[in-house]
């Protein structure tokens, strides 16, 4: 291995052809005779600049269970234990592809750091790369907001745009919240809560091109289960006879079952059933 050096000497480095993407660089430390972790760098130094934000990538891969611990040490970080962004990051043999930001808090020249226990040894690195990024502050509440009615009576919060709540009931224009509640939503993409590939289905299609759910009618708040769909993975969403998106679930094969959240309100649906390729729709009757 060029390029690449450790501390201490017990800690050996040498090149996997197997591993990873084609090759990977080999860590094994399982003596502890001078200490008990093994410091592994890369030999150019590189300068990161004070305020300023960096993207660190690697991929690791290993035959046993252990951690290690990796950030950016500068060259007056030396002596001490100090790094930007270190964060400890798990591997086994599970192949991880890791991306960290951080702001870095110094000045100066320095180098990627990995370091592991003698008593978690072996690890498989590859793909190690760090660059300068720039980064914009993202508000959180523009994803996701909580609606709280601290009051004795019912409130209605307005809404602007396209909201699912965490059983993937969709909301928009305005939400009612009860007395003493709340209640979290997500923000959709606009289309999510209109019309997209409502059809006429005569009342009668109780199964379609093979699917069937049962029970049908269901009461809210109760489970349905899909099947002969010869799906195994999908989206589940369900639309009321005006095209606009009532729910929507993650499909997981046939004979799963989802339980109908209590808020869709008696009535006539469209339930469809797709995987991007193929899709099924059948009428679900909520009682
Ligand atoms: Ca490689």
């Amino acid at each position: 291995m060029s390029g690449w050096s450790g501390w201490p000497t017990q800690g050996q480095i040498s090149h996997n052809t197997s591993e990873l993407d084609g090759g990977a660089l080999k860590v094994s430390f399982t003596n502890n005779a001078s200490y008990n972790t093994f410091g592994l760098k890369h030999d150019t130094n590189v300068p990161v600049q004070n305020g300023q934000w960096y993207r660190m990538r690697f991929s690791i891969v290993s035959d046993m269970m252990g951690e290690v611990l990796v950030g950016f040490k500068g060259q007056s970080q030396v002596s001490g234990p100090e790094m930007e962004g270190d964060r400890y990051i798990p591997f086994d043999g599970n192949r991880r592809d890791v991306t960290l930001f951080f702001q870095s808090s110094i000045t100066d020249q320095g180098f990627l750091s990995f370091t592991n226990s003698y008593t978690e040894g072996i690890y498989y690195l590859d793909n190690v790369e760090l660059l300068r990024v720039s980064a914009t502050p993202v508000d959180p509440f523009t994803k996701q907001q909580l609606f709280l009615n601290d009051q004795a009576t019912e409130q209605t919060f307005t809404l602007n745009g396209c909201w699912s709540d965490v059983n993937g009931v969709t909301y928009s224009g305005s939400i009612d919240v009860a007395p003493y509640s709340s209640i979290v939503l997500v923000k959709e993409d606009d289309g999510d809560c209109t019309a997209t590939g409502n059809e006429e289905i005569a009342p009668s299609a109780l199964t379609a091109n093979g699917m069937s759910v049962f029970p049908n009618p269901v009461e809210a708040g109760n489970m349905i289960t899909i099947a002969g769909t010869g799906m195994s993975t999908g989206a589940l969403r369900l639309f009321d006879m005006q095209g606009k998106r009532i729910w929507s679930a993650r499909f997981n094969g046939d004979n799963s079952q989802y339980v109908v959240p209590s808020a869709v309100q008696p009535g006539s649906y469209q339930l469809n059933v797709e995987n991007g390729t193929t899709m099924h729709k059948l009428r679900l009757i909520v009682l």
